[in-house]
């Protein structure tokens, strides 16, 4: 099984609420019908979510009532974007099934209490390719949360131990500082854990709701532990996640476990 993570910076332009990139998303799903095994993809929220989860401050504790509408409203909106994902899937010629997250996952305090693993596994042996998605979850204590992607990988990794861990991004993979502010940025081949006091994450001006850069390479370090190969490719450029999914060497940065 390979997992893919389609990144919100790729589907969607982040600074302008719901607004998706059609062509990259139609593209990226035509890459991945190249695929050398049983697919689950995972998507990120993009400007479908991160927008109104800061503004109606979905990521801290309950705020109260109106946090409810707001929580329905970014359900709705990532949906939006899923059916977009799947659209592009179905036409690639995948058979994709939608598993929200927020039927299938609860949260205590901003971690995963509990995760329905077993549907995805269900689907892939018919031979359907599952898809799910950075969500508006339930939260024992909070009432409502944020569960990214990032978050869905790791939960599939430790129950599937795919072949590969493939995270899609809009630059060429993980860089000594952010490569779009500092032009001496150098991408790195590989990253494991001891790397990372040598990287600048200086945080960009619009940080994700979900954390920081340096909080997800840390989930990848963890991912990879349960994954035969992690890697960050840039979606942006062509067939570069083609080449991915079917296993050949590509540009891109590997992302090393702790053994
Ligand atoms: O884009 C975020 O998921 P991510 C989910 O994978 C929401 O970090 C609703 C903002």
């Amino acid at each position: 099984m390979i997992l893919v993570k389609l990144g919100g910076s790729v589907l969607t332009d982040k600074a302008r609420l719901r607004t998706p990139r059609r062509t990259t998303i139609v593209r990226l799903g035509k890459e991945l019908a190249g695929a050398s095994e049983s697919l689950v993809v995972v998507h990120g929220a993009g400007s479908y979510g991160h927008i109104l989860a800061r503004r109606h401050r979905l990521h801290e504790r309950f705020l109260g009532k109106d946090q409810l509408l707001a929580g329905a409203r970014v359900q709705r909106d990532v949906k939006a974007l899923d059916m977009l994902v799947l659209d592009a899937l179905l036409k690639a010629g995948l058979a994709p099934v939608s598993l929200p997250p927020s039927a299938l996952l609860t949260m205590d305090d901003g971690r995963v209490a509990d995760f329905a693993s077993k549907p995805f596994l269900d689907y892939v042996v018919m031979g359907l390719t599952p898809v799910t998605f950075g969500d508006v979850v339930r939260d024992r204590t909070r009432g409502l949360a944020i569960c990214s992607g990032d978050v869905l990988m790791l939960e599939l990794a430790r129950a599937f131990h795919p072949t590969r861990a493939i995270f899609v991004a809009d630059v060429d993979g993980l860089y000594t500082a952010d490569p779009k502010r500092v032009r001496t940025a150098r991408r790195l081949e590989s990253v494991a854990a001891e790397d990372l006091d040598a990287i600048d994450f200086t945080p960009a001006s619009t940080a994700d709701v979900t954390g920081s850069i340096e909080g997800k390479v840390r989930r990848m370090i963890e991912i990879a532990a349960h994954a035969g190969e992690t890697l960050i490719v840039n979606g942006n450029v062509k067939n570069r996640l083609r080449d991915a999914v079917r296993g050949r060497p590509v540009a891109g940065t590997h992302v090393v476990g702790r053994r």
